[in-house]
């Protein structure tokens, strides 16, 4: 094949990753990119601004874009985050719906979250797919019943039953959006597999950590900025990261008897990112309290989200 006929086989296209807080869509695009590129938790909201991941299949190029959950959104960094999810749908060229089947399994397929779903796809133009997730959890005859009362709410091009979390069926997910996607040339460097800058990876990172280590209500008020990246002449870098939360109360836990849970999770996040950046990392942490650091627009801006959703 000459190179010129290699090239206008290639394809490129956005596949929006929506669906309710804490369905595996994060895990669902880490899985399709083949490394970890967007942080996972067992807590909802997890997911705060777009993140894109790249896979290729097929010289398809498909860029992920990876969303908040959709919800009813109470707060303004809610509310932000719930536009931020609908953003991503907008130019897409698919998008994939990812239900949690175990949990709409024992609740019952309808939910507000699936209502709002459902209504948001009944205004797009572009094809929707549906990825039923977690079914190591579920037995397959309430699967079923499940995708019965899902079609019926939404029009669906094709339905899959996965696992994001066993990689059970992501390929077929992964050929089926290689296969929808536009003819062009790809967006993005090959090796490429994500957008989002080393310092805003790392502050996610640590969120994640934040998350993990941290109960209700501390880790959906604080969030983590890079303050500082500086490269060390032996190739590793040192990185000063800031954990704002909202109370002073907040700090005392944060940090720990002794500073023990913030060792803690430096420790985690820089293991992490070590692995991920392949190189030595010096991470330091600092703890702040900023009283209302969600109504503070420059912050929304940074992360591309919309003060004023
Ligand atoms: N058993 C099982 N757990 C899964 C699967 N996929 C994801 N999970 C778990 O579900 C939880 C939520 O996963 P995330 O990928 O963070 O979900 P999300 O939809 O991105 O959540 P938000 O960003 O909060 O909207 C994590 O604890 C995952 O490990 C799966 O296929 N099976
Ligand atoms: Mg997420």
């Amino acid at each position: 094949m000459t190179e010129q006929a290699e090239q206008s086989t290639s394809r490129c296209g956005f596949v929006a990753v929506i669906g309710a807080p804490n369905a595996g869509k994060s895990t669902l695009v880490n899985a399709l990119v083949g490394q970890k590129v967007s942080i996972v938790t067992h807590k909802a909201q997890t997911t705060r601004f777009q993140i894109r991941g790249v896979a290729v299949r097929d010289h398809a190029q498909i860029i992920l874009v990876d969303t908040p959950g959709v919800f009813a959104p109470k707060r303004r960094l809610d509310r932000a985050m719930v536009r931020a999810a609908w953003d991503g749908v907008a130019d897409a060229d698919a998008v994939l719906h990812v239900v949690d089947a175990a949990a709409a399994v024992k609740r019952g397929a309808s939910s507000e979250e699936a209502e709002l779903v459902a209504e948001g796809l009944s205004k797009i133009r572009a094809p929707a797919i549906l990825a039923l997730n977690k079914i190591d959890l579920v037995a397959r005859e309430a699967l079923l019943a499940l995708i019965a009362s899902l079609t019926e709410k939404s029009a669906y091009e094709q339905v899959f039953m996965i696992s994001a979390l066993t990689g059970d069926g992501v390929e077929d997910v992964a050929t089926s959006l290689a296969a929808r996607m536009p003819e062009g040339p790809w967006h993005y460097p090959e090796d490429q597999v994500a957008d989002l800058s080393v310092r805003l990876l790392a502050a996610e990172v640590t969120r994640e950590k934040v998350f993990l280590r941290l109960h209700d209500e501390i880790p959906y008020a604080a969030t983590v900025e890079t303050e500082m990246w500086t490269e060390r002449e032996d190739g590793s870098a040192r990185v000063d990261q800031i954990i704002y939360v909202s109370r002073d109360s907040h700090k005392r836990i944060a940090v720990g008897e002794g500073g023990r849970t913030i060792k803690a999770i430096g420790q985690s996040a820089r293991e992490e990112l070590e692995k991920m950046l392949d190189r030595r990392i010096h991470l330091f942490l600092h703890v702040k309290v900023v009283e209302n650091w969600m109504d503070d627009s420059r912050r929304f801006a940074e992360l591309g989200l919309d003060f004023k959703a």
